[in-house]
């Protein structure tokens, strides 16, 4: 071999070490299924991270709680085994309890108030929150509006959810609000509940449309009432310390990301409401599409006091009139 054809091949193997070391590959997870609102907020993340970072980053996806649930999610990145997850806001006040304000019942009057909130002052001030925790959040995204589905009635008015056994995230606020309404909780990680339905060790749960079309929920539910009793947002999290290793330009390139992956996200949650209840009327489901809200809303007086005192009401009206 000539001395230059050696420095080639030399020069060429370096070049294929150092290719490799440059490229860092991270994990996201969701915990419901690829063909989802979440799987397109994860697959659109990945894309961009890698078209942002010149293939330097690369994101393995990961579905149907295959890393575990959420709340595992969350404290796998807390603990950094895992860079980034997806998750609804479910599991999140355990870990950082400013945010438990987003997941009171009636807050949002639709989803345009909703994400108004949160791209907002509020929302972008909450994301700062998790960083005391270990977590950069990149970008809100949304979960959507939740309806509730059980095996046994019809429900038209709140007296119809008394003694219902319904599974519920794992979140205080939503556990103490559904027991104002007389049900049963049984706290449960996402990925236990179809198989928790199936068994009739709960007769319902409660999930947006996405959610429940994604996870076959009309499968194992033949009751679907539109309550839309309380916006779930969801978040793009990071470790924190896996962000602060990055540079500056690649920092932005994975908010960038995140907020595209929100963009997806939303449209696939605004299509899935649109054609929803057609779908899951055609797949079996009676569903109740128009109740009578402010019974409902009524209901939960009392729970809404309690609520006032604990975030107090000048937080919770800031939301509410936000515009
Ligand atoms: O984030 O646990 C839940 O009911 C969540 O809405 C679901 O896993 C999607």
């Amino acid at each position: 071999m000539k001395l230059h054809q050696l420095a080639l091949g030399l020069g060429l193997a370096l070049g294929l070490v150092a290719g490799a070391q440059a490229q860092t590959t991270m994990k996201i997870s969701i915990s419901v299924a690829q063909n989802s609102h979440q799987g397109i907020a994860i697959d659109t993340f990945a894309k961009e991270v890698e078209k942002r970072t010149g293939g330097r980053y690369k994101i393995q996806t990961f579905y149907s709680g295959a890393l575990g649930g959420e709340r595992e999610s969350i404290e796998a990145v807390q603990l950094g085994t895992q860079e980034l997850a997806f998750s609804s806001t479910g599991p999140v006040p355990n870990f950082v309890p400013e945010v438990k304000i987003l997941d009171v019942p009636f807050l949002f009057r639709d989803k345009a108030h909703a994400r108004a909130v949160l791209d907002g002052p509020i929302g972008q001030d909450m994301l700062a929150k998790f960083e005391p925790k270990g977590f950069k959040a990149l970008a809100w995204a949304e979960n959507g509006f939740r309806h509730m589905t059980n095996s046994k009635r019809d429900v038209k008015t709140p007296e119809d959810l008394k003694g219902l056994k319904m599974r519920t995230m794992e979140n205080p606020v939503h556990v103490a609000a559904y027991k104002g309404f007389g049900i049963i909780t049984t706290p449960m990680a996402f990925p236990e509940v179809f198989t928790a339905l199936q068994q009739g060790t709960v007769d319902g749960q409660e999930n947006p449309l996405s959610v429940i079309i994604s996870a076959k929920f009309d499968q194992v539910q033949k009751h679907l009432t539109l309550t839309g009793h309380v916006y779930s947002p969801a978040i793009f999290l990071m470790n924190k310390g896996a962000f602060d290793k990055l540079s500056a330009a690649d920092k932005q390139a994975f908010i960038e990301a995140a907020k595209e992956g929100t963009k997806a996200n939303r449209a696939r949650v605004d299509e899935d409401d649109a054609k929803g209840v057609a779908d899951l009327r055609a797949k079996g489901m009676t569903v109740i599409d128009t109740i009578d809200k402010a019974k409902f809303v009524s209901a939960l007086a009392p729970v809404n006091a309690q609520f006032e005192k604990d975030f107090g009401k000048a937080n919770l009206d800031r939301i509410r009139n936000f515009k």
